[in-house]
């Protein structure tokens, strides 16, 4: 029977007090909740958000009769969309009288700056492993940061109900990782449960029956610590508080979350946030707190130590700082998070179609939104490296290709670079590092070949290859991030689309040399207009189209790839009568071949350094940077020259 902790008083409680429904002191109604933290963490689809949905409902946080959609906390439109977590949020449920606070963690490589940042706000994780997948390397990722912060995990293979699942090898493998990572003893003594997210239950035995998740509850608020702050609680100590994610609130303005460290919060209390090296950002007044409650954020007047809780009224503080009483001059000590590895530069969008789909276009509005964006996103960089123009750095082409889209949707216009890899400089030697990532490749036996010739060629070592079983290869390499630009696509081709690819920053190593670009050439148009149907069929024989009849165009814009090395002109608007060349179609009704227009990333991951992609609220275009055919010619010259 846990302790139960003397000065919390549950802020359902608070409410209730307000309201005259209880008052405190009398013995009966002095609610004394227990308190536990955790994060549930796993590589990218693994059933993390499934399982927070069933959580909910059997803890009665989401009521038996209420409508949610499936994967609930992945509200915003873009996790929708993609089906994917991109931001870690906040949740809690109570189960017989201990307040679970539990917080869901994006499993993409590219959002694994949210993750270590959360794991400093939890005393638990469950770590989730689906059977048949077994240990990927975002599981390896996030148990690492794990086991460095001293968090024992509750391993959950997850998915037992799929055919094709291994549960016995997978937990070998998961012990043979908590090894490799160098778990203490503590650690290794992990408990396991067998468990279907989406069914809703979880045993510890495979035998037993396959109820609910009670057994997972159970193991939460057994294993996992009471949050270390709670020592610290009540108003005998100053209230500190680590600002671990930032929002914007349309009504309550920035909203600041983060787990109380020591001390007590009321409303409307004077606080002020320290920046990590101890500045005073600003003093304020917390004009609203609010607890986590299921899917919604009620307010509270008071919160304590241990409990994880979401302040507004501050207009500055952000990130890394550390929220507190106006006593205290030391700020908490924040993690490091791992440097950005990609960086592309966006700047105004200056194209001959420019400013006819978007109203935010120029350069001062794309840098207000750009800050603000680095501000609360501390895995994101910024820099001004031109007039005009903004080199954002960040961890991988999802990140920045989740960013350029949101952008796109609040009405921006954009011309993107080529990404580029950030290099370091060696402290000792001087000598220049470029990132490396540690790339998993499961495949049909088939196209291993294909796959380690290609990973080859972009500077890639295989480091291991195994049988997974069925006739599948699991290959991992060592490759420059440099190489693997641009790469998933050509990598789906090669494996007929049954291929999988996972991507996780491994360190730095020496510069690996050149590496070749892009294999292929561009159609380029030397005319403005919409493109004729007759015109494309023609230009359809030199290579891939990636435009349609009446597309709106321009000279210089990017119109398909050439089957050939070299970049060539075309005129998309030429009409039959200047031609000798017959149809066997009438007129106009030519057969294209039906055109996939490329994805916002897939533009981004395939131009070169002398050309931009064209971001607009209804547009992707591609284009050269010159768009006039003396201009690439000179620029062309000038890039050989020096
Ligand atoms: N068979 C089976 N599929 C599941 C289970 N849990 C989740 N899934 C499926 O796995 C996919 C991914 O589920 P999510 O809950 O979004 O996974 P996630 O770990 O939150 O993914 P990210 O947040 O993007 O890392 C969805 O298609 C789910 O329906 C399960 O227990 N069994
Ligand atoms: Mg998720």
């Amino acid at each position: 029977m846990p302790r139960p902790i003397r000065t919390y008083i549950s802020p359902d409680f608070a409410v209730a007090i307000k309201c005259g429904f209880a008052s405190p002191g009398s013995d009966e109604t002095i609610s004394l909740m227990d308190i536990r933290n955790i994060a549930i963490i796993a590589h990218v689809d693994h059933g993390k958000t499934t399982l927070v949905d069933h959580l909910l409902k059997q803890s009665g946080a989401i009521r038996d009769n209420q409508q949610v959609q499936e994967r609930a906390m992945d509200y915003n439109d873009q996790e929708r969309e993609r089906g994917i977590t991109i931001l870690a949020k906040c949740t809690s449920v109570e189960w017989s009288g201990t307040r679970i606070n539990i917080v869901d963690t994006p499993g993409h490589a590219d959002f694994g700056g949210e993750v270590e940042r959360i794991l400093s706000m939890v005393d638990g994780v469950v770590l989730l492993v689906d059977a048949a997948e077994s240990v990927m390397p975002q599981t390896k990722f996030v148990l690492s940061k794990a086991l460095k912060l001293g968090l024992k995990p509750i391993v959950v293979i997850n998915k037992i109900d799929r055919s094709d699942g291994r549960p016995k090898e997978t937990l070998e493998e998961i012990f043979d990782l908590f090894l490799a990572l160098e778990a203490n003893d503590y650690q290794l003594d992990f408990h396991v449960l067998y468990a279907s997210g989406r069914q809703g239950w979880a045993v510890a035995d495979l035998d037993s029956p396959r109820e609910s998740l009670a057994p997972l509850f159970d193991r939460i608020v057994a294993d996992v610590p009471r949050p270390k702050p709670v020592a610290q609680a009540g108003d005998d100590y100053p209230f500190t508080m680590l600002v671990t994610t930032l929002e914007a609130d349309p009504y309550l303005g920035r909203i600041l979350t983060g787990r109380i460290e020591s001390g007590a919060i009321t409303v409307n209390r004077q606080i002020k946030a320290l920046s990590s090296d101890g500045r005073v950002v600003e003093r304020a007044r917390a004009t609203k707190l609010l607890s986590f409650r299921g899917l919604a954020r009620v307010p509270t007047d008071r919160a304590e130590a241990g409990d994880i809780v979401a302040i507004a009224g501050l207009e500055d503080a952000t990130v890394a700082d550390t929220l507190c009483d106006i006593t205290v001059e030391m700020p908490l000590p924040g993690h490091p998070i791992d440097p950005p590895t990609l960086a592309i530069t966006i700047s105004v969008n200056d194209s001959p179609l420019a400013g006819r789909e978007g109203d935010k276009v120029q350069s001062r509005v794309i840098r207000d939104r750009l800050l603000r964006e680095a501000e609360g996103n501390v895995a994101i960089r910024l820099r001004e490296v031109d007039d005009g123009a903004y080199e954002v750095a960040g961890r991988g082409e999802l990140q920045l290709g989740v960013l350029i889209e949101t952008m796109r949707r609040e009405g921006f216009e954009l011309a993107i670079s080529r990404p580029r890899v950030l290099y370091k400089n060696d402290d000792v030697t001087g000598q220049r590092l470029e990132p490396i990532e540690e790339v998993t490749v499961d495949v049909d036996e088939p196209y291993a070949g294909i796959v380690i010739e290609k990973v080859s060629t972009r500077k890639g070592e295989l480091r291991d290859m195994r049988s997974t079983g069925a006739g599948k290869s699991r290959l991992v390499f060592h490759a420059p991030s440099r190489g693997l630009i641009g790469y998933h696509g050509e990598f789906m081709t090669d494996t007929r689309g049954t291929g999988v690819m996972n991507r996780m920053f491994h360190g730095y190593a020496p510069h690996k040399g050149n590496i070749d670009g892009r294999s292929k050439g561009v159609l380029i148009s030397t005319n403005e207009g919409e493109a004729v149907a007759y015109a494309l069929w023609y230009i359809e024989e030199r290579g891939k189209l990636f435009i349609v009849p009446g597309t709106r165009i321009y000279k210089g814009m990017i119109i398909g790839e050439n089957a050939r090395d070299n970049d060539l002109d075309v005129n998309p608007l030429k009409s039959k009568q200047l031609t000798n060349i017959r149809t066997h179609s009438k007129d106009e009704a030519v057969r294209l071949t039906p055109v996939i227009p490329p994805t916002l990333e897939q533009s981004i991951a395939y131009i070169e350094d002398d050309e931009l992609v064209e971001v607009t609220p209804k547009s992707i275009r591609l284009r050269k940077r010159a768009l006039l055919p003396h201009m690439r010619k000179k620029a062309e010259a000038e890039a050989e020259q020096g």
